[in-house]
């Protein structure tokens, strides 16, 4: 009797051995799978943020497009003019708005197409604003990027508002040469943008 109830007590502890074993190995497996699932999210993640990106740039060219359709194209920039008038600061908000910034002349062949280009779309209007500002240090004009500007197209005696006048306006009458003007001025506008 003792013998048989030896072999039951080692029965009982091998199966109940094996059940633990089991158990763990199924813990594991069920770990590996959690595992899985979660790199298989990851990649699932990364995917659909990989889409989202090209999605936007899809959209940003689109809107480029739809820029240089509606405005004008010239070299590596697209312009396009503004619809009412506008303070310097809501001006370049509005063209900062739209991906792109006030326009800024960099050479005279730049001038000249934003003369055609302006006679064009703003007729009748002699001066619009240029994305370019004395407003940090007196008399020394930086772009709307805050980078110093080295094409300069001053009209005579030009500028001379001084502190009263921190902002340039390219003027149709003088041939596209520039003046400073109060920022509070309302005037129209045309806003740039860099194909890339
Ligand atoms: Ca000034």
């Amino acid at each position: 009797m003792a013998r048989i109830g030896l072999i039951i007590c080692i029965l009982v502890i091998s199966l109940l051995l094996d059940q633990t074993s089991s158990h763990t190995s199924k813990l594991k497996s069920r770990k590996h799978s959690k595992r899985r699932v979660k790199e298989k999210d990851g990649d699932l993640k990364s995917q659909v943020e990989k889409l989202w990106r090209e999605v936007n740039a899809l959209k940003e060219i689109q809107a480029l497009q739809t820029v240089c359709l509606r405005g004008t194209k010239f070299h590596k920039k697209c312009y396009l003019a503004s619809e009412g008038l506008k303070h310097f600061h809501e001006a370049n908000e509005d063209c900062i708005s739209k991906g792109g910034t006030l326009v800024v002349p960099r050479n005279s062949d730049e001038t000249n197409a934003l003369r055609d280009y302006g006679k064009r779309s703003l007729p009748g209007v002699n001066d619009f604003w240029l994305g370019i500002n004395d407003m940090a240090t007196e008399g020394k004009f930086l772009d709307v990027n805050g980078l110093a500007v080295s094409f300069l197209n001053w009209d005579r005696a030009q500028p001379n508002g001084g502190k009263r006048e921190n902002c340039v306006l390219f003027s149709q009458s003088a041939q596209g040469k520039w003046s400073d003007e109060a920022c509070r001025s309302s005037k129209r506008y045309i806003c740039e943008f860099t194909i890339p």
